[in-house]
């Protein structure tokens, strides 16, 4: 029996908040945001507090299918639990058997829970593991990377602490963490300034001290431009430069053309306004944030603007400062045990990966952990390196995440299995041969996660109500086909064997986590001084000049390119969020469609005006192969060489009532786009697509 209040985490979104969950007679009465957790006191974002209607609505998968029309005819069959996991692990087997181990791809979300299903590929021996990040932050990642030696999530924003916030293309406000916003505001309440950079006027524009509403594209010749007041003015940190940088000499003479008069042009910011900003970083410094960006999969040069970003923040010697970007401690860094990995059951698979991370020519500087799907997705057309055959898309959605579902769909076609483990619909769910329904965040429990920051944690989420389907959690499901599979260690039978296993030598209990849903491993927030810290980079210093990308042939800073000006009468097309939606999959819970039904077309006014738009007429974007009908929101707050909607709209599936035919979907407009991604940064070039807007006669 479920106690009356539940801690857990929220899991409207990638974010996992703490929530308190009030249950009622099974059911739950009211969600809110921990009064356990000092960061969040009881705060949710919209989404959050729209989980009930998530947990009530009908119009999820209820029970496990298996297909039996063509792929996305939408003829299923109701399967037991027992019948579609058979189906799965004898097809599993007979993909291996057929073209080897490493012929299973699994891809998701990332995040702390995949150690489970990580396991299981591992347990099978692929080594075919993808995240979702070559459509949202492996070029931050890899900059990090490439600068630091180590991850992004490896230094935290100290945005509490901070005397000026710098966000370039991240819009907080709107896509949102609550806890960073919370953090934020309290900073901006004791005098922090902030700076926007962005294409058009967002809600996080509104709060800001600066704001630049640069041409489409063109950031790197923003950043470029500071870098090169910061240097040639004496305004960056000359001591923290001396003993944690390497490569100043090079790039002091790399960026010697790339003046602000130079980069006005290119942005169409004023060049005394770049100066003037680089000044009021000078003066804030070290607690100074310059946020690297978060879904990055943008441009040709995305993966140089992080870089930059990156750089920026070493040059101001926020790097490990407080106020600046703080080492994340780990639960070693204080003194503390860390979870035992269920991953860890089995040996890493020692075979190549399908996508050539790690070991092809030219992606020797990428991170092999989550690899780059799409280059996956490619060997299964191809058979090169080797065969890909059954894929399970585990919380992932590639046909709404990945450009060009049509050609997406082509390649999927190769496979001999296809597998959807999701709670909502999906278009990839709707596509698959087998939809595995998991419980909402609400009906299931997880393995237990582990947060790194200032102040490390263990959490969990708990079971707050029993499914009100027939569906089940993540364990169940990789358990119950480890069993079948003959991959005894994974085969667990209850959650409480997974959690103390995990926690086995940590001098932490299942227990510990009732009264709050999280174990913080220390009391205060712990800062590592800089010295305190080997960078994992060859030369153990920050490296401006990096040997990595050398090595694949690439440049440390590269010569900038200036972005196309779209041609006549067309725009570039771009995209984001909204403050009460996740990504594709909350545009049909019955609350949130209320909230925001459709995505609407953001238009220069001047250029509507010479088209003849008027604001909130429904108008027709078309891309190379694909249009579409969506209301027009005229507005001077915009580029105009840019058109922006939200992404996550355009569903046609039957199953889903309230978010069939609402607006475009922003991904069908981007012909060929699987093929156009970063070769230094890996990620996907989502804004190098032009479409053009008609008035419909
Ligand atoms: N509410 C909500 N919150 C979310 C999510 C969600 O779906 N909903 N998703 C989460 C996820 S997965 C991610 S990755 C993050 C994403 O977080 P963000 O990256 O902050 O969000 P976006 O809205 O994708 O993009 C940020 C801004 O980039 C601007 N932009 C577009 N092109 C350019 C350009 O050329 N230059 C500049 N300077 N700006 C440009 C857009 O106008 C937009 O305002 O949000 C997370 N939080
Ligand atoms: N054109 C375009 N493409 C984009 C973006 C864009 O802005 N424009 N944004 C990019 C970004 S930043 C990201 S992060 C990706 C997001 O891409 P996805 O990760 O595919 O997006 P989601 O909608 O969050 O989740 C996908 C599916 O997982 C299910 N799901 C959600 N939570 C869970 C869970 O805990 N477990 C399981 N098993 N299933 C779950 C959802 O119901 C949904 O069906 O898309 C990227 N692609
Ligand atoms: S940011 Fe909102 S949706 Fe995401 S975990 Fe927190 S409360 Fe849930
Ligand atoms: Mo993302």
């Amino acid at each position: 029996m479920a106690s009356p209040t539940v801690f857990s985490v929220c899991g409207m979104c990638s974010v996992r908040c703490p929530i308190q969950v009030e249950v009622e007679d099974g059911a739950v009465r009211r969600i809110q945001g921990s009064r356990q957790c000092a960061g969040i006191q009881g705060a949710l974002c919209a989404r959050g507090a729209a989980g009930v209607a998530l947990l009530n609505d009908d119009e999820r998968p209820q029970f496990p299918m298996i297909r039996e029309g063509a792929r996305g005819e939408g003829k299923w069959r109701r399967a037991t639990w027992d019948e579609a996991l058979d189906y799965v692990a004898e097809r599993l087997q007979a993909v291996r058997a057929k073209h080897g181990d490493a012929s299973v791809l699994l891809s998701d979300r990332g995040g702390p829970f995949r150690d489970i299903y990580r396991a299981f590929l591992r347990g099978i021996g692929s080594p075919n593991y993808c995240n979702h990040d070559s459509a949202c932050a492996r070029n931050v990642q890899h900059a990090a990377l490439s600068t630091f030696g180590f991850g992004r999530k490896d230094m935290a924003h100290d945005y509490k602490n901070a005397k000026h916030v710098v966000l370039q293309t991240r819009n907080i406000f709107e896509a949102i963490n609550v806890k960073e916003v919370n953090q934020l505001l309290d900073g901006m309440a004791a005098g922090c300034k902030l700076t926007v950079i962005d294409i058009r006027a967002t809600v996080t524009a509104s709060k800001a001290d600066n704001f630049f509403l640069l041409r489409p594209g063109t950031d790197y010749a923003f950043n470029l431009a500071i870098i090169n007041v910061l240097l040639t003015s004496g305004l960056y940190d000359a001591a923290f430069a001396k003993a944690h940088i390497l490569g100043l000499e090079e790039i002091q003479a790399f960026i010697l053309p790339y003046t602000p008069a130079w980069a006005e042009q290119e942005t169409g910011i004023p060049a005394e306004r770049i100066v003037d900003l680089a000044e009021q970083l000078a003066q804030a410094a070290p607690a100074v944030v310059w946020h690297p960006g978060w879904m990055t999969a943008r441009y040709q040069d995305s993966f140089y603007v992080c870089r930059t970003a990156y750089i920026i923040n070493a040059l101001l010697g926020a790097i490990g400062a407080k106020g600046g970007l703080p080492f994340a401690n780990k639960p070693k860094d204080v003194g503390r045990k860390g979870l035992k990995s269920v991953l860890d059951i089995y040996p890493k698979p020692k075979g190549q990966r399908a996508d050539g991370v790690g070991w092809q020519e030219d992606r020797t500087h990428f991170e092999s952990g989550p690899g780059l799907l799409h280059l996956a997705f490619e060997a299964m057309a191809t058979d090169k390196p080797y065969p890909v055959k059954a894929y399970i898309a585990h919380r992932h959605d590639p046909l709404m995440a990945y450009p060009d579902p049509t050609a997406l769909k082509k390649l999927w076609d190769h496979l001999e299995l296809l597998v959807a483990v999701t709670f909502t619909w999906s278009d990839t769910a709707w596509y698959a041969d087998v939809v595995l329904p998991l419980s909402t965040y609400l009906e299931r429990e997880s393995i237990l996660g582990s947060k790194n920051g200032l102040k490390p944690e263990f959490f969990v989420r708990h079971r707050a109500v029993e499914p009100r389907f027939d569906t089940k959690s993540e364990w169940e499901i990789y358990c119950g086909l480890a069993k079948r599979m003959g991959l005894d260690a994974l085969a667990f039978s209850s959650i409480e064997d997974i959690w103390r296993f995990q926690l086995e030598g940590t001098g932490v209990a299942p227990e510990d986590f009732l009264a709050a849903g999280f174990v913080p491993l220390t009391d205060k927030p712990k800062y590592r001084t800089v010295e305190e810290l080997a960078f994992g980079t060859p030369s153990g210093k920050i490296e401006l000049v990096s040997s990595n990308l050398a090595k694949d042939g690439l440049g440390s800073l590269a010569l900038y390119t200036s972005p196309a000006h779209p041609p006549v009468g067309r725009f570039r097309l771009t995209f984001g969020r909204c403050g009460v939606h996740t990504q594709g999959h909350t545009v049909n819970n019955p609350l949130l469609h209320a909230q925001v039904p459709e995505n609407v077309l953001w238009i220069n006014e001047d250029k509507a005006d010479a088209l003849g738009i008027e604001d909130g007429e429904v108008v027709e974007i078309i891309g190379r192969s694909h249009s579409g009908r969506i209301k027009a929101h005229v507005t001077p707050f915009i580029h105009p060489e840019a058109v922006f909607m939200l992404h996550g709209f355009g569903h046609d599936l039957p199953v889903e009532s309230r978010a069939r035919g609402r607006g475009v979907a922003d991904q069908e407009l981007m012909d060929h786009g699987l093929e156009n991604w970063d070769r230094a940064g890996g990620g996907i070039c989502m804004q190098e697509h032009f479409v053009s807007v008609h008035k419909i006669h």
